[in-house]
């Protein structure tokens, strides 16, 4: 798969994607423009590239079902598709399961024939192949000082038609994954984590066997974390905050963006944050969780495991990892 749009499932480096050019600037096809070029005019998708990607959704063990880049590699979540504002990305969704399904993206812009609804008879059928194509879009000045949004964003994707006509089904075993609008100049990160919040579960997996993210200290590292199901969330990271904003960065001394390190994080909403890994408290073990008590308790939990500089265990770290591993959760699994 050499399509520029991908990125790592859960936590590959994003070093080793950025050397086989999967991220690179360069690899879009353009050079990127300088930051503070002059918005004017209309939209400019013309500025972009038009990406192509295969998807296949597949059923897995458990119950489950996921998007993967090529056939058996589905994952829960499924791999982070990213683009620039202005590029277009053009999604070819191989079904290999019995089950009607489809991607539906959040953020962008598509016509109805790329819904993913049921309403608009956009999915695939079993044993389908369909193309959606996604748009994305450059902040624009209209009239009267004001400037019409972007797309650029921390977003995600899911199904909208296994089970109902809402992608209910879908959603519950596992057919959801992020999607990252980046502005031309953004910092891309060395490493990113998918969480994705969803009913009782993190990732579909409730602790001890929740995921658990690793970095060196000082690693950039990018969050994605993405609400779903029937339950308001709040997302949680300790020893590490950010700013409410686009980036999760500050953009001066005077930003107003206040800086948090709890956030609701309810079905349907997406947000994303860059941090350096450890920095100011450094390396550890560090918990990310859901806030609301019973959900912790309940197995909303995970750990970010922030490893020395030179990738080696801090102390206390295997301890604190067993310590997790070993004590159990109200509700059990
Ligand atoms: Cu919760």
């Amino acid at each position: 798969m050499d399509d520029p749009a991908l990125s790592s499932p859960r936590h590959l480096s994003r070093r080793s994607l950025m050397t086989t050019g999967v991220l690179a600037a360069g690899a879009m096809g353009v050079a990127a423009p300088a930051v503070g070029t002059p918005l004017t005019g209309p939209a400019r998708a013309s500025a972009g590239v038009t990406k192509r990607v295969t998807l296949y959704a597949e059923q897995l063990p458990g119950g489950l079902y996921g998007y993967g880049l090529a056939p058996g590699q589905a994952t829960v979540p499924g791999p982070v598709l990213e683009m620039y504002e202005g590029d277009t990305l053009e999604i070819t969704l191989v079904n290999t399961t019995n089950q009607r399904l489809s991607i539906h993206p959040h953020g962008v812009d598509y016509s109805t024939d790329s819904d993913g609804s049921p309403l608009n008879a956009s999915y695939n059928d079993p044993g389908e192949t369909r193309t959606y194509v996604w748009r994305s879009r450059e902040m624009f000045a209209a009239s009267g000082r004001r400037f019409m949004p972007g797309s650029a964003g921390y977003w995600h994707y899911h199904d909208h038609a296994m089970g109902t006509d809402h992608g209910t089904a879908g959603v519950a075993k596992g057919l959801y994954g992020a999607l990252i609008v980046r502005r031309r100049g953004d910092i891309l990160p060395e490493k990113q984590f998918t969480v994705v919040f969803h009913d009782m579960t993190i990732n579909n997996r409730m602790a001890p066997d929740t995921p658990m993210f690793e970095a060196n200290l000082g690693q950039r590292v990018e969050w994605i974390a993405i609400g779903h199901g029937n339950l308001f969330h709040t997302f949680h990271l300790h020893a590490h905050r950010w700013a409410d904003n686009r980036t999760g960065m500050l953009e001066g001394p005077s930003d107003p963006s206040q800086v948090i390190d709890n956030k609701d994080l309810n079905p349907g909403s997406s947000f994303g944050f860059q941090v350096l890994a450890g920095e100011g408290v450094g390396p550890g073990v560090w918990m990310y969780h859901c806030h609301v008590q019973n959900h912790s308790d309940g197995g909303m939990v995970g750990l970010f495991l922030v490893r020395n500089a030179d990738g080696s265990m801090p102390p206390g770290a295997e301890e604190a990892i067993h310590r997790f591993r070993g004590h159990t959760h109200q509700h059990g699994r």
